[in-house]
């Protein structure tokens, strides 16, 4: 396949590519190979610059908008993105070696999704008259300003919309830094959106590390800033962000539990767990990766997983038939090797997998251990890799206390033919984004977050637009003003 990965310029701002190679260089890897398809320059100050006063001005003119002309701009976007879907899936296994056939229906599909839900949003962001006797109030939905959006490199295309379709809808600019592992996603974002008609400067990418994220988050006239990344990364970039008292929105990791009890669906629980685990290789925050297993079907649950994981093809992400890539990078692929090493040193029972193969690209084989028991790493730890823990339970109370047992709060699944169990355990689990009977599902109606260390706001759904607006409160007096003299 005949295809440019390297962009015409490392940064899109103010409507346009821009170069300037006095940054950090920074080599684009294909993980599937290990070679170098392209490179881009971190972002230099001059560049940190324009981007802020191109977005500061775009944002200007952008508020000044109705809101249907601003939805219309969002919504022709997702239109392009769905015409160019395969181009674009491309892209985004060149980026991130996930599977062709992953990208096709999960990347630039739901970042279309995004665009277009708020889109329609965007027409109907008002604020409300409120009575108050004789006089009255009300309110207005205002945008918060510059908003900058940091990216993980699991959903490059997904995540700079997650974050930009919101920020665009409610009247903000954004300033977008995807993760320089891959850098090459969201510049099509960016250049999609100026052909849909947004003005010039209104969403801007520019490439760094930590340190291009940390200039922008400083900067007085960013208003908010929401990360996808790590727990550590994030307790970094909001403490920075509350010096200067700026909203946030904060997705971080997991270490989710998923619940198989013995009157569960077995095909279903285990298809659940497969998506939970090694969808993108793993590489996933709302992950199931604690699979506890009712003692009285633990054996059945395994049985039927390793029946299935005989469906794994795992090679060149580029074709349609492979369902397992590479690791993102050879250092994700040691920490999870790591992971491996520790499961087995602690005494996991390894049920399948856990070796790298030896070819070119960053592979890892879907791993299963059984017998893990709350303590082991495995079982603490994000490992962001394909490795599955069964933990076997008897019991639904000891359940719920082990699965809450975590500083994480993503997500959590339950399989259950038992109507009132699920909804009861559901309702004790301390996670934001839950399943029945399901695993992994993230449509763009229903909100995605997570609670304890796994975050703080909300993405997608209406709950999204509270974090990306303010509300001004207006009192209206109708008679005269009484004062003391
Ligand atoms: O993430 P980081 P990394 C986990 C996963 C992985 C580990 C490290 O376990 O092995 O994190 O991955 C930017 N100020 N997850 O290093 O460091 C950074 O440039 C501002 C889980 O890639 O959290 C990147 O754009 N920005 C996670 C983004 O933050 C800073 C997804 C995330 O980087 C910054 C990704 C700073 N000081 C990794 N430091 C999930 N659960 O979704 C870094 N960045």
């Amino acid at each position: 396949m005949s295809y440019d990965t390297q962009p015409k310029a490392s940064h899109f701002v103010d409507g346009a590519y821009l170069e300037d190679t006095a940054g950090e260089r920074i080599p684009v890897i294909y993980p599937a190979t290990g070679a170098e398809i392209g490179v881009v320059y971190a972002a230099t100050p001059a560049v940190i610059e324009k981007a802020i006063t191109s977005g500061l001005r775009a944002q200007a003119e952008w508020a000044g908008m109705m809101g249907v002309e601003r939805g219309r701009v969002l919504r022709r976007a997702a239109d392009i993105l769905r015409e160019r879907n395969r181009d674009l899936s491309v892209l985004e296994t060149y980026d991130t070696g996930k599977p062709l056939q992953e990208t096709l229906v999960a990347d630039a599909t739901s970042a279309a999704d995004a665009l277009e839900y708020f889109g329609g949003l965007a027409g109907s962001l008002t604020g409300e008259h409120v009575p108050l006797g004789a006089d009255w109030g009300y309110t207005v939905r205002e945008p918060l300003g510059l908003c900058v959006g940091i990216g993980a490199w699991n959903y490059p295309t997904q995540i700079a919309c997650w974050k930009g379709a919101p920020a665009l809808a409610c009247g903000n600019a954004m300033i977008f830094k995807p993760s320089e592992t891959t850098p090459l996603c969201a510049l099509k974002v960016a250049e999609i959106l100026i052909e849909a008609g947004a003005p010039a400067g209104l969403y801007n990418v520019i490439q760094g590390a930590g340190a291009v994220g940390g200039a922008l988050i400083t900067d007085p006239r960013v208003n908010k800033v929401s990360l996808t990344g790590s727990v550590p990364t994030g307790q970094k970039v909001y403490a920075t962000a509350a010096a200067q008292m700026k909203h946030v929105t904060m997705e971080l990791g997991g270490k989710s539990p998923l619940i198989v009890f013995e009157d569960a669906d077995i095909d279903n629980a285990v298809g659940g767990a497969i998506n939970g685990n090694f969808y993108s290789s793993g590489q996933v925050c709302s992950n199931g990766t604690r699979v506890f297993v009712h003692e009285a079907v633990k054996d059945a649950f395994l049985a039927r997983l390793s029946e299935r994981l005989k469906g794994v093809v795992m090679g060149d992400p580029m074709d349609e038939a492979v369902n397992i890539g590479p690791m993102v990078s050879d250092r994700q692929r040691e920490i999870v090797m790591g992971y491996i090493a520790k499961g087995l040193e602690e005494g996991a029972t390894l049920v399948s997998g856990g070796t790298a193969p030896k070819q070119d690209g960053f592979y890892v084989e879907p791993t299963v251990f059984s017998d893990v028991t709350d303590e082991m790493t495995i079982a603490r730890e994000e490992i962001f890799g394909p490795v599955m823990s069964v933990l076997p339970f008897c019991d639904e109370d000891e359940v719920i206390t082990r699965a809450n047992a975590t500083e994480f709060g993503l997500s959590a699944g339950v399989f259950t033919r038992d109507l009132t169990r699920a909804h009861r355990v559901i309702g004790k689990l301390r996670a934001g984004s839950c399943f029945i009977n399901s695993y992994n599902d993230a449509p763009v109606e229903l909100p995605f977050g997570g609670v304890k260390a796994s975050g703080v706001g909300r993405e997608n759904s209406k709950a999204a637009i509270e974090h990306y607006s303010q509300l001004k409160s207006v009192f209206v007096r109708m008679g005269d003003v009484e004062a003391p003299f």
